[in-house]
């Protein structure tokens, strides 16, 4: 039996969900001609658990980007075969990586050429000499204050889960590495049952917490690694990489059984929601990217709508 669930308790869980998440570590791409300088702030980076690599071979710049994916560059202004903002225009050519913050960090002390270094698209000029401490906090608000915009611009504000264009980008790149590493993700679309009636009987703001219990829900019944998306309205799809097809409905039943035992208040009238499921595994449909496993998930979740809803259907 479920409790009755109201708004601000629903917050706060939600909340303490968050919070009970580890932040990842950060990760900095270092790119400076001075070797021995580059090692030295990769050990202090190393020794503050943030990651570091230094970039070998600027003319690979974006190759170590993709493949690193780091949080923040720390670029020296002056290198012998390069000029510091010209690589940092490379990297700002590049849409995915057009908010990754770069930092300058340079001997140079005439103000008129670090503002004219920042004109290519950096975030920070630091000077040469720094101290490891001032380092270190400069690119770790940098890097914070980077992941809090990225919550905002990424994040549904209702429920905290992914947003449409977000949880897309997601199912794009879990297929394609799924297909790199020829392992099997899941990938899940589900959607409430008759909630339009759920509106019209009790209103749109109780109909709001029964998609923050969705929300819920999902954070505490799916695994760490698992991605959760409100793709539209009352709509959310699921990505469950490296799951089995038992393990796949198993864990997504789950969650349909569970939901449709929470009893939610609307004055004095306590009501029950139910949920349809589909979802669709990549080993089923090789060669197939994001959106068509999107679409086959999309028509089991029809199915399972046309015979009879709350179900789940692969
Ligand atoms: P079905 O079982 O076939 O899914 O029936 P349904 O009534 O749920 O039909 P449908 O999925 O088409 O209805 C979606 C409804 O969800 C219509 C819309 O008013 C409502 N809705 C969409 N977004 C929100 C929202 O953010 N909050 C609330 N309260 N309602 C929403
Ligand atoms: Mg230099
Ligand atoms: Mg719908
Ligand atoms: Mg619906």
């Amino acid at each position: 039996f479920i409790k009755p669930l109201d708004v601000p308790s629903l917050i706060n869980r939600v909340v303490q969900l968050f919070e009970r998440k580890r932040a990842p570590a950060k990760r900095v791409l270092i790119v400076d001609d001075d070797k021995r300088l580059a090692e030295h702030y990769r050990l202090v980076f190393e020794s503050a658990n943030i990651e570091a690599e230094i970039l070998e071979n600027p003319t690979e710049i974006i190759n170590k980007v993709n493949q690193f994916r780091p949080e923040l560059i720390l670029m020296d202004l002056y290198m012998p075969d390069y000029f510091g903002p010209d690589l940092a225009g490379v990297v700002r050519q590049y849409e995915n990586w057009a908010s990754l913050p770069i930092v300058f960090l340079s001997s140079e002390t005439d103000l008129d050429k670090q503002i004219d270094a920042m004109q290519y698209g950096a975030d920070d000029f630091l000077t040469k000499p720094i101290s490891d401490s001032q380092l270190l906090s400069a690119v770790r608000s940098r890097i914070n204050r980077a992941r809090q915009l990225e919550a905002l611009i990424s994040r549904d504000s209702l429920t905290g889960l992914l947003k449409h264009s977000s949880i897309k980008d997601a199912v794009e790149n879990e297929i394609s590495r799924a297909q790199r590493n020829q392992s099997s993700v899941s990938v899940a679309m589900l959607d409430i049952d008759s909630f339009k009636q759920v509106n019209d009987t009790y209103g749109h703001a109780t109909g709001d917490v029964v998609i923050c219990a969705i929300a819920m829900l999902l954070r505490q019944r799916l695994r760490q690694y698992d991605i959760i998306g409100r793709y539209g309205g009352e709509e959310f799809v699921i990505i469950l990489p490296e799951c089995s097809l038992q393990q796949t409905l198993q864990i997504l039943d789950d969650v349909r059984q569970r939901f449709s035992t929470v009893k939610f208040r609307h004055q004095d009238s306590e009501f029950c929601c139910t949920i349809s499921i589909g979802f669709a595994m990549n080993t089923d449909f090789p060669g197939r990217n994001g959106s068509e496993l999107l679409i086959q998930a999309d028509n089991a979740l029809y199915y399972a709508k046309r015979t009879g809803r709350n179900q789940t259907i692969n």
